[in-house]
Parts: structure tokens; sequence; C-alpha cells
């Protein structure tokens, strides 16, 4: 039995800033995630909450979490969810996690209190307890009424803070839990990967598929493979590759610094242009050489080598950095760059089709452009891969 577990993937979400390509990023890499799934043929896939980022989504985050969903569905692996608190209505209205159930594309483990469930999956049964967010300070009193399955293989899906992770807030420990009645224990709630043991049980965080703030930011994001075929639990690790990267500037002096650190060859490595942040070495840089790093940031924004970016200064005493500098929402009219990046998808091939566009006035321009792609086999494949992309988008 072979379970993928996800967490944390919040469609819908923009942050930082409200950016449309920014709210895709999180289509993106849910989807990515679906292909892992139907790729590694696994049995179900368990999300452990904040499947949505908000409980009133707009009808773009249906549209895409619904043609996520269908593949999924398509390939008969059932995906079985818990509510965060992102899913849950402030009121007693309905969670969106209904909606897709009633669609039967999801199945939903616990909206607000914890539940048991014995599903039957193709390698066999599984028995799910299932702990919904609930605020902390409730944590220890809900956690009664959870009930071990009665099933061969056991698993503990929970959205919370465990206390192990030593931060305020954290709702349980791992033996308040009682993690060691499972065989494995699939969290969400966490947004960074984590994972340890209690007894001979896996509890594991994967972290949420996009960074939604900078302390999130990190080069590597992941799903978990939980394979329970045998006695010995084990968990394998998948890296995703389609969330968009954070470049971290820090102790910037002044334009100089910055541009060094911006290696132009990291930049254009990166699959889409990264969300960049500046923190300056102290409050006493110039007003001026701010000016000229802002700039240069706005020109990289322009030319998409960066989507959005921001300046700050380091806070005093432990309060807020401030900002001082700032792109996070879409330049009024779109640059071609930015139209055909968007098109594009890709740096590279998006700079090719640009200096075609420019030099088309000239026939023997274009039929060395077009010679040199042809020469270019990775360049010529990620073409194919993009006309691929396109049909399946009219499809
Ligand atoms: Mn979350």
């Amino acid at each position: 039995m072979l379970l993928l577990h996800v967490s944390d993937t919040h469609l819908g979400a923009s942050r930082p800033g409200r950016l449309r390509d920014r709210e895709m990023d999180f289509y993106e890499v849910f989807d990515e995630v679906v292909e892992v799934a139907i790729r590694e043929r696994v049995d179900a896939v368990v999300h452990a909450g904040d499947l949505f980022d908000s409980y009133r989504p707009n009808p773009q985050t249906y549209y895409y979490a619904y043609r996520s969903l269908r593949r999924l569905r398509d390939a008969g692996i059932p995906f079985l969810v818990v509510a965060g608190q992102h899913d849950q209505p402030k009121a007693s209205a309905l969670t969106p996690l209904r909606v897709l159930e009633e669609m039967e594309l999801v199945r939903v483990l616990a909206t607000d209190r914890p539940r048991t469930t014995v599903v039957n999956l193709r390698s066999g049964e599984l028995g799910i307890a299932a702990l919904p967010y609930v605020p902390p300070q409730l944590a220890g009193e809900v956690v009664k009424e959870l009930r071990r399955p009665d099933a061969g293989r056991r698993v503990l899906v929970a959205h919370l803070l465990l206390k192990e992770l030593g931060i305020p807030n954290a709702h349980l420990s791992v033996a308040e839990l009682r993690a060691s009645d499972y065989d494995y224990v699939a969290l969400g709630d966490y947004h960074m990967r984590y994972s340890t043991t209690y007894g001979s049980t896996p509890v594991v965080y994967p972290g949420s598929t996009e960074a939604l703030d900078v302390l999130e930011s990190s080069d590597e994001r992941y799903v978990a493979l939980v394979d329970l075929s045998r006695r010995e639990v084990s968990v394998g690790w998948v890296g995703l590759t389609r969330f968009r990267r954070w470049v971290v500037v820090e102790g910037v002096r002044g334009l100089q610094d910055l541009v060094k650190a911006l290696d132009p060859a990291r930049l254009r490595d990166l699959q889409k242009p990264p969300i960049v942040y500046v923190e300056l070495a102290s409050r006493s840089v110039p007003q001026v050489e701010l000016r000229r790093i802002s700039d240069y940031l706005d020109s990289l924004v322009r030319s998409c080598r960066a989507l959005l970016y921001r300046v700050q200064v380091p806070s005093v005493a432990g309060g807020p950095a401030e900002v001082v500098a700032e792109r996070v929402q879409p330049t009024q009219v779109p640059t071609l760059e930015q139209v055909v990046f968007r098109v594009v998808g890709d740096p590279e091939l998006a700079k090719l089709v640009l200096s075609i566009i420019e030099g088309s006035e000239d026939p023997e321009f274009v039929k060395s452009a077009v010679g040199r792609l042809v020469e270019d086999p990775p360049l010529l494949a990620k073409l194919r891969s993009l006309v691929g992309r396109l049909d399946r988008q009219k499809g």
C-alpha cells in the first residue's frame, strides 16, 4: 500500500502580492503533485489540510482544483482530505471541501470534529483517524474524542502544530497525539518539511507546496511517499520542481552589492522568474542608493528576470522589518517581455521568441535565429514541450 502525503497547498493564494502569475504558481505545483501520484501509482493521496487558502474560493480556484483532481479521479486514485483552518468557514457555513466531495473528487475525512473511517483502497483496508484544525487551547480536549481505527493499516491525519517544533501556539506533543497507535502520522499546518518518529511510527510534515512568505522560502519542496506494504513503514521524499524560487539577499550596502549577489547565471537557470527579497545592511543606506536599487529591481521585473521584489531595512529590537521599496502588483501596462513570457513560460525560450520578434524585419536575422534553434537540441525540446502544453490547454 503506497500513499502520497501532501499538505498546505493553499489553492487560491497569491502571497506575497496580488499577481495573477503568483496565484497560478499554487495551481501549477498542485498539478505536479497530481502527476507524481499518477506516475508513482499510489493507492491514495492523503492531504493533511489547507487545500484551499480561503473558505470562499473564487471560481478560478475551483476551476483549477477541479482540473487537477479530475485527472486523479480518472486515474482511480482517491483523494482523502482533512480540513485545515483555511478550509474552515467562520460561521456555520459550508466548507469548500464539501463542494468537491459532492462532485466526487475528494473524500472529506473530517471538517470540525475528529472522525475515524475505514477506506477500501485497491491494495487493502486503510483505517484513518482524522483530526481537523481546532484552536490550540481546545486540542487537549478534542484529541480525547479521537478513536483508533479498527483496520489492517492505521494512519492518523491531523492539521496541527506539534510541541516538538518549539514554536508558539503549538497544539500537542507526539505523545499526547498517541502517535504510536498508528503506522504513520500525516501532519499539516507547519509549512516546512519536518519529520520525527515516535516508537517506530514516522510522524511527518511534508511542508507547504509553495512558500507563503520569506521565512518559509526554500530551494526544496516535497511530498512524502509512504509505503505501508511491509511491517516496517518506509517514507520516501519526492522533490517538487514547479514551485517558484525566492532569492534573498542580505546585507546590501548599495547597488553594487546587489548586482553581485544576483548572479545572472543563477537567475537564468530558474524555471520561473524568482521573488526577490533584499535586506539592506543598515537604515543609513543613502536615498540615492536606494533609488538606484529599486530602479535596478524594476528593470528585472520589466524584463521578466524577477516576478516581484521587496526591499527592507533590518528590524529594530525584534520588531517587524520595514519595507522601503517594493513592487508586488502588476505594472499597469505589461511589457512585451512580460506578455511573451506569460505565453511561453520559459525564460530562455522567451528570449529567443523576443529576439525573433525584434529582428523580424530582417529575413536573414530570422533565418539565423531559427538555425540556432535547430542546432540546440535542449532548446528545441523546450519548444516541443511548449507546443504540447499549449495543446493541452486548448483541450
Ligand atoms: Mn497552512
